[in-house]
Order: C-alpha cells, then sequence, then structure tokens
C-alpha cells in the first residue's frame, strides 16, 4: 500500500489494476466467447466518457436516479440515521453520494472505493474541503477484491453501504448474489445497504440508452482497445472494431460487444490473438430487474428490502435494503 498524499487526502491505493488488467485481458482474449470485464472501462479518458454517457438525453439512469433521491431525500436520511460510516462501492464523481453528504449533517465517515485512482483524489479533495467535519478515508481498489478497510478515527454507530448507479447490474446473477453477500459481511450487525437498481422496461429505450446519436458509449466502448494498446503494448485498430449493443430478452440484459469488421490479427506484447470477422468480444453486461426478482436476489444474499423508492414510470429504483441475522 501506498501513501503519496498529504494527511487528509491520503488515498488507501492497493493498485488494483496494475496487477490484473494484463492476467484478466489476456484470459478473457483466448475465451471461446472473447470477453474482456467491464470495470477496466474506468481509465482517466473512460471515466470522462462515462460521465459524458451520464449526461446523455438518451441515458435515463443518472436523472431518473438523481431525481428520486432529491423527491424522497428526507425519508432515505431518517431510515440511515445518525452518525453513520457511510462506505460506497465505485463513488466515480459523488454526484448522488454529495445528495447524501448534503442532508446528513451528522454523518461521521465517508469511505469512497474506486478503481480509478484520478477520480478517488480529485473527489476526495473536493469533499475534504466541502464537509468540514467529515472523516474521508479514500481506498482505491477493485472493490470485487479483498481488501481492508481504513480504520476511522472514532466509530461511527453503524455502517451504511451505498451502492449506487445500478453498477450490481453490471454483476451477472451469481456475482451479485456473492457481492451482495460480501457486502453484508462489511455491513456487519445492525447494518444496511443502499443500492440503485435499474428496472425492466421498453426493450426499445434500452436500446437508444446504449446506442446514443451521438456516439458516446461506443467511443466509451472502444476505448477499453486503446487503454489495452497503451498499457499492454497492443495494436488493436480502433477503426476495425464496431461498438455493438443490444437487449437480450430472455436473460434481461443489455450485451455490449466490440466486433470485428474483418478477419484480423492483434498483438498483446509477445502474443498473438486471432479475429475472425464479425467475431465480438464481449465487453460489458447491464442486468435490469423486477422488483420481485431483485427482493429474491437480496433475501438470498442476506438482506431484506425494507422500503423502494421509484419514479413515476418505474424506470429506476432506489432500494434501501436491512442485514437480515445470520
Ligand atoms: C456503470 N453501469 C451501471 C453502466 C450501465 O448502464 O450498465 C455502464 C454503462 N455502459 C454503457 N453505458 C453505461
Amino acid at each position: 500500500m501506498d501513501s503519496n498524499e498529504t494527511r487528509r487526502t491520503q488515498i488507501h491505493d492497493f493498485k488494483p489494476e496494475r496487477e490484473h488488467f494484463r492476467t484478466e485481458v489476456l484470459n478473457g482474449l483466448r475465451r471461446a466467447q472473447k470477453e474482456l470485464p467491464s470495470k477496466y472501462f474506468y481509465d482517466e479518458r473512460g471515466s470522462y466518457l462515462y460521465e459524458r454517457i451520464c449526461s446523455l438525453d438518451e441515458y435515463y439512469p443518472p436523472r431518473t436516479e438523481i431525481a428520486i433521491m432529491k423527491t424522497y431525500i428526507k425519508e432515505i436520511v431518517e431510515l440511515l440515521g445518525p452518525n453513520i460510516r457511510l462506505i460506497e462501492y465505485g463513488c466515480g464523481n459523488c454526484v448522488k453520494t454529495r445528495i447524501l453528504l448534503d442532508h446528513l449533517p451528522d454523518i461521521s465517515i465517508y469511505v469512497p472505493i474506486d478503481i480509478s485512482v484520478e477520480q478517488l483524489r480529485h473527489v476526495s479533495q473536493e469533499l475534504i474541503s466541502h464537509y468540514s467535519g467529515l472523516e474521508v478515508l479514500p481506498v482505491c481498489a477493485d472493490y470485487t477484491s479483498n481488501f481492508k478497510l481504513p480504520a476511522p478515527k472514532r466509530p461511527g454507530n453503524r455502517t451504511v453501504v451505498y451502492f449506487p448507479g445500478s453498477t450490481i447490474g453490471n454483476f451477472d446473477p451469481a456475482s451479485a448474489k456473492n457481492f451482495l453477500e460480501h457486502i453484508a459481511s462489511v455491513c456487519g450487525p445492525g447494518g444496511a445497504l443502499l443500492i440503485g437498481v435499474d428496472l425492466k422496461k421498453d426493450p426499445n429505450m434500452l436500446h437508444r440508452a446504449y446506442n446514443d446519436r451521438e456516439g458516446v458509449t461506443a467511443a466509451f466502448n472502444l476505448n477499453l482497445l486503446e487503454r489495452i494498446n497503451r498499457e499492454l503494448n497492443g495494436d488493436f485498430q480502433l477503426d476495425s472494431f464496431q461498438h455493438y449493443a443490444f437487449y437480450n430478452p430472455g436473460e434481461s440484459r443489455i450485451e455490449m460487444h466490440l466486433v470485428s469488421l474483418r478477419d484480423q490479427i492483434v498483438h498483446l506484447g509477445d502474443l498473438i490473438i486471432t479475429f475472425t470477422k464479425y467475431e465480438s468480444i464481449w465487453t460489458e453486461s447491464s442486468y435490469k430487474y423486477n422488483l420481485d426478482d431483485f427482493k429474491q436476489l437480496a433475501a438470498n444474499a442476506g438482506f431484506k428490502v425494507e422500503k423502494v423508492w421509484t419514479d413515476e414510470w418505474q424506470w429506476f429504483s432506489v432500494q434501501y435494503l436491512v442485514k437480515t441475522s445470520d
């Protein structure tokens, strides 16, 4: 672990990507259905492109989730209670977190966890200067891996995990259950989870959300190849791959792929990867739930859904889950 910041902005850096990026990319590209983990989208440019996606008309989740948060913030903070330790998985730019922090004046500890060190450094600095009494303990880690959370100076009343943005949708159902189980263990007795969950809806609306007119989602998807070129000495020709995203109703998920537009060979250092024309690399799944399915998933992972807030069209939900006793 590395501590290269001043005392108040010290990032607990577990150097997540540098350890595993190469191994996971090589393993994924050796499979019959080539795949790359979507968590690697978020380098500096990827995080920037994701922020642009979040402001697109077609990409409804962020604005819908924010509207739900703002409408029901009083009820939400009442359930969270006073003097909590708030842990956020994948904090990104913390837009939604600020809604919580603005209404939780007596919150004691905030632990933002993100895979992107640049993003984390930036937001932690901002939060520290804006929320004077708040102890911010930023952690740079792949939150699906095991790492030790930093100890706060003074304990909070209880732990609440915040996992917004429907990032849970980027896990396949088995991994989603494992991850929620992991969160339940982090919460500890009396702990809770506040989570954003995207809901099933008209497939055409979903299709538009992942195939925006400006091509920002396409650039976000292709940026993964650029990152591999830069960091793993690759020679992917970006104009020989095409963004392809569709809703698979049988699996209740958006699938994002990068399709090879010709037979081609790509080098990653000494390694050679061959592509046939129209072969794809599967880069992301984004599962959509209905409320009952998610309730069942939560129950299987040791949580009881205590409260659900949605928008008037039931596009998106914010849910408050409490840990059931072991
Ligand atoms: C981060 N995650 C919830 C986004 C999603 O909708 O699955 C990532 C994304 N991929 C394309 N657009 C947005």
